[in-house]
């Protein structure tokens, strides 16, 4: 071969490695940051071998920025630190609305202006603080917050996170430019990672926080190359060599063209008011985000502006953190409670020395089973780390050991129900123990007359927890069916009720007895029957008496039924007990319209998936749910590729924009109403 004809093949090379590199760049990008790929994973892993081949062959041609020099850098025996170009300032905090206002009044002070602020909304995610330095594009270093002034230097670990570019996109970035942001670990990574952690008999991590952390400590790369992090860029700290655009959000826009994540929920709002309506967006929004959040930062949007306020000691004037709530607060396990359910389940309860905790005080909390009970290793008189995240039922994260008292007392799992003293039993392979009692168990009955009046169910108007445990202990029923007979004289002496609520009750009991088949099955309480379950007994079966004699071959015909739950409905109606319940029912005048046998397949939007989002004016969205799985339409709780249709009210948020971008058919409420006419007509 001739040094020319070499020199020619280099250059190829060359030129098919940038494709290369480019390509995996753009499809890198569509994958970690916008979620969104374009091709499958398998193209990619061609591509990225393809480069490795090469790689191997030409090694003068590896640079760093190329995708295949995130991983496999030889562990490090310590962390070297780094000064920062700039100081990283910290967040002073409001934790409310008064202090939120307060920040907007003093800022109007301090520029003498009483004009209306704009401020750059943006979650404030619960991870760990980092700066970027990148040189004409290419990462070179990766540092952590530190004190602000000096912080480790950790540019090989954020080299292997996927949302993080190891060479900037597009053009007209500065040729030298810090960017902050923060590291966070999103859910699911962080129960994927505990579960991985049980199975391997190491120790969870207590919160995706922490998990997050501990990950960008491995010294070794190749740990943190495992963990599905991800970085959210939030500032530009240093820059030389370029212009930068005049408001904040403007920045993190091009931030976010240069091929950094930047957060889908960013706005900007107007003055102390637009803050404190952006302030419960998030906070309603907050249980529903795939990642943990602990508040909201505002920033003043213009940066002239910013420049003149400039920063007091260690934090900038022009910024505030409003804090939520913690979801996480310590407490004492004071005693444990066994409490049955309506399917004779035992779940143990903590009872807790009343602690405040996402905004409300918390003095009970599940421990589930009893395979949670031996998990936390828990006794009582420990003192125990309680969350409280949405409206979720408060859990006990973990025990703090170190602090466990003398004489602190192992939970024993009771052998007889406590309400009815029945044997408990646990079937094999089942963490739930459960009441063998089931008719005769008092608290069996109570939760499944509760469940009978559930809003799901059949929708008993004024029949709450309270008063059906009144009506049990006054042996006034025994079970769902005698509810109907009910006396407006009984009812109206029960504590907390009335002559008025009585007639309120009785007749919202009248209303109830017209259903749907689908409720009514529900209704029953039958295990592992659920709403979907019953809707699709229901659609296949069309009338009680064809259910009723169904066999487990014939149940299992239906869509999602199982074995297991073809057994469940067999054994309830082969109960003789049950099936008087159902005739007493029909017998009282409950009633719906005979479905017509519809196979699926026939409906006008089988296939097709639904999401809800925002709300309503002419329904619930629970209504509107059932109105579209009743035209045969799956609804889902989020958008994805796979949604065809979103129905967005008004306060519609991510998942509009999420829906916008995937090219979704988004419809508002009126268009819902048009199409639901038009599917009955
Ligand atoms: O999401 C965050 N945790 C976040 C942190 C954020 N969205 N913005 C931030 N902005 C700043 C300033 C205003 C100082 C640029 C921050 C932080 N700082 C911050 N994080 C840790 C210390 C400071």
């Amino acid at each position: 071969m001739t040094a020319s004809a070499d020199a020619k093949t280099i250059t190829e090379v060359t030129q098919r490695l940038e494709t290369l590199k480019q390509q995996l760049i753009y499809h890198g990008h569509r994958y970690y940051v916008l979620d969104d790929p374009e091709i499958p994973d398998v193209e990619y892993d061609r591509m990225f071998q393809e480069l490795s081949t090469i790689e191997a062959q030409y090694p003068q041609l590896i640079s760093p920025d190329s995708p295949s020099q995130r991983v496999g850098a030889a562990p490090l025996s310590e962390f070297t630190s780094v000064r920062h170009e700039m100081r990283m300032l910290s967040l002073d905090n409001a934790f409310s609305s008064e202090d939120m206002q307060a920040f907007d009044e003093r800022i109007k002070d301090r520029l003498k202006s009483d004009a209306t602020i704009e401020y750059a909304c943006e979650p404030k995610f619960d991870g760990i603080a980092i700066s970027l330095l990148y040189r004409d594009g290419v990462l070179v270093r990766g540092a952590t917050r530190g004190d602000g002034e000096t912080g480790e230097d950790i540019t090989q670990n954020v080299r292997t996170i996927g949302s993080i570019p190891i060479r900037l996109m597009g053009e007209g970035y500065p040729a030298n430019l810090e960017v902050r942001g923060e590291i966070y670990l999103p859910h699911k990574g962080f129960d994927a990672l505990n579960k991985k952690a049980l199975e391997n008999g190491d120790k969870p991590f207590v919160n995706p926080r922490n998990a997050a952390a501990g990950s960008l400590r491995q010294l070794d790369s190749s740990i943190t190359a495992s963990r599905p992090l991800v970085m959210c860029a939030y500032s530009v700290g240093w820059y030389e060599g370029g212009e930068l655009p005049d408001t904040h959000m403007a920045i993190i826009e091009k931030l976010g063209q240069w091929g950094f994540f930047i957060s889908d929920q960013r706005r900007v709002v107007e003055g102390a008011d637009g803050c404190l309506d952006y302030y419960q967006y998030l906070e309603k929004l907050r249980p529903s985000l795939p990642f943990d959040i602990d508040g909201i930062v505002f920033k003043v949007n213009s940066m002239a502006l910013q420049q003149s306020l400039g920063f007091v000691s260690r934090a900038p004037r022009w910024a505030i953190a409003h804090k939520f709530p913690a979801q996480e607060e310590v407490t004492l396990l004071k005693d444990v409670e066994f409490q049955v359910g309506r399917t004779g389940a035992i779940t143990p309860v903590a009872k807790l020395e009343p602690v405040f905790v996402g905004g409300v005080t918390v003095s009970n909390a599940t421990l589930h089973n009893r395979d949670e009970v031996e998990r936390l290793q828990i006794k009582i008189g420990d003192t125990v780390i309680v969350r409280r995240a949405g409206d979720v039922i408060p859990q006990i994260v973990s025990v703090v050991l170190s602090k466990r008292p003398e004489g602190a007392q192992s939970i024993h799992f009771p052998e007889r129900c406590p309400v009815c003293q029945s044997p408990v039993e646990a079937k094999e392979g089942e963490a739930v123990y459960r009441c063998t009692g089931g008719f005769v168990c008092e608290a069996q009955r109570k939760e499944a007359i509760k469940h009978f009046a559930s809003r799901n169910a059949m929708d008993v108007d004024g029949l709450g927890d309270k008063i059906v445990e009144q009506l049990v202990d006054n042996a006034l029923i025994h079970s769902v069916a005698d509810l109907f007979a009910l006396k407006r004289d009984d009812v109206a002496n029960l504590e907390r009720m009335g002559e008025k609520s009585a007639d309120n009750l009785l007749h919202a009991l009248q209303e109830s007895k017209n259903t749907t088949f689908a409720r009514f099955i529900f209704s029953l309480g039958i295990r592992e029957v659920g709403q979907a379950t019953a809707r699709n007994l229901a659609q296949y079966f069309g009338g009680l008496d064809s259910l009723r004699t169904a066999s487990a071959e014939d149940l299992q015909e239906v869509d999602d039924v199982g074995p297991v739950v073809a057994d469940f409905v067999v054994q309830f109606f082969a109960q003789e007990q049950n099936n008087a319940v159902v005739d007493a029912l029909v017998a009282a005048g409950v009633h719906w319209q005979e479905t017509e046998k519809v196979t699926p397949e026939v409906l006008p939007l089988n296939g097709q998936t639904f999401v809800l989002t925002g709300s309503l004016e002419s329904m619930s969205r629970n209504d509107g749910k059932e109105i579209l799985q009743n035209f045969g339409a799956k609804v889902s709780g989020s958008v994805s590729a796979k949604t065809d249709c979103l129905v967005a009210g008004p306060g519609a948020g991510s998942k509009l924009t999420k829906a916008e971008s995937l090219g979704i058919k988004v419809i508002d409420e009126q268009a819902f109403l048009e199409l639901i006419e038009t599917l009955r007509s």
